[in-house]
């Protein structure tokens, strides 16, 4: 009794773990993930795009990361891989030469910094793949070893930043002669928003003798980063006037640190903050006046991309660059932006 109840339990597990490798095998569930993408992308004519996205660090990435997952959705004909770098260049690499072996037919890139791309790129043009730049830029020697460039002007950001710290001190009616003195929370050193965001803002600073840059504090673009690179500029310096965040997110975290040390911040308080991107909690703050200034940095560029990458496909031309519209956010006109944020 006891011997046949255990053959007949035996033949009924032989009999799941077939049924599961054939299923598994019609299914694709056993292939390796180059031959599922390429068998999947082909059968249903899909163009298949490699994206190298260069981290999660901040509420602007995920929300970029969402706008490129949507846009270049199956139902809108695409097969796309996206691979997350973890803000580091060597695994962004890694995943274009991964996306050259597999042959895709576009390849995506939002590289974390602007230098050092020069051979792989080649590699990409080589193998016949173009490349559509998203967010950042590239410093390469040829600007033919990319297709063109989605994004933002992030210098014009900083600049505008610098634009309205001139008329807010005038508001508050600082002379030439009030020394103003300015913090700066940096975004990854190197990369296209550290250094647009940057460059505006010294354009405007060298217009105003009476502003001193006492340091540039890199803190990644992470509010965890933010908080400890803020808490130890209050230590350091007595007198902080304006703090330069270099993305909502490092703005957060220095908020808080403000915050713990006893300070104000904001339009009531005695530290201005200028922060970029501009998503929704950052609204919040600058409604709720502890951002002075939200200067825009779109993330929703999937569409923008999908409608090149088809344009390209089609043997369209294309243009080299494609900069977005983009605000500059205050407690004065930020109220009717609220309801409707997508970030
Ligand atoms: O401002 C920041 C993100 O490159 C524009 O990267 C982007 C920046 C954005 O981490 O929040």
């Amino acid at each position: 009794m006891k011997n046949r109840k255990y053959y007949l339990n035996t033949i009924i597990i032989v009999i799941i773990i077939l049924a599961i490798m054939f299923l598994g095998e019609s299914y694709g569930i056993f292939l390796s993930p180059k031959t599922q993408n390429m068998e999947t992308s082909e059968d249903e004519g899909m163009i298949v795009v490699g994206v190298s996205q260069l981290g999660y660090e901040s509420v602007w990435r995920l929300a970029n990361t969402k706008s490129v997952e949507d846009a270049l959705s199956k139902e809108n004909r695409f097969f796309t891989i996206i691979n997350n770098a973890r803000q580091n260049q060597e695994n962004q690499i890694k995943d274009i030469r991964d996306f050259i072996s597999q042959d895709v037919d576009y390849i995506v890139l939002a590289p974390v910094t602007e230098k050092g791309w020069d051979s792989v790129l080649r590699e990409a043009k080589e193998a016949g793949i173009p490349v559509i730049l998203m967010d950042r830029e590239v410093e390469v020697q040829d600007s033919s070893l990319y297709a063109t460039h989605i994004g933002s002007d992030m210098e014009l950001e900083g600049a505008r930043a610098g634009t309205w710290l001139e008329g807010e001190l005038e508001r508050r009616g600082y002379t030439e002669e009030d020394k103003v003195n300015i913090v700066i929370l940096q975004g990854t050193p190197g990369s296209s928003a550290q250094i647009g965001r940057e460059t505006g803002f010294y354009n405007i600073a060298a217009k105003n003798p009476n502003w001193t840059i006492l340091e540039k504090a890199d803190a990644d673009f992470t509010t965890a980063k933010g908080k400890e690179e803020m808490a130890r500029l209050l230590k350091r310096y007595e007198k902080i006037d304006v703090v330069f965040s270099e993305n909502d997110d490092m703005t957060f975290g220095a908020i808080e640190a403000i915050n713990e040390a006893e300070r104000t911040v904001g339009a009531n308080g005695d530290i201005i903050m200028i922060s970029f991107d501009a998503g929704h909690e950052a609204l919040v703050n600058v409604y709720n006046g502890n951002i002075n200034v939200d200067v825009e940095c779109n993330p929703l560029l999937g569409n923008l991309v999908a409608e090149v990458i088809k344009k390209m496909d089609a043997g369209q031309q294309v243009g080299k660059k494609y900069i977005i519209d983009e605000k500059v956010f205050t407690k004065e006109n930020v109220e009717a932006y609220l309801s409707n944020r997508e970030y």
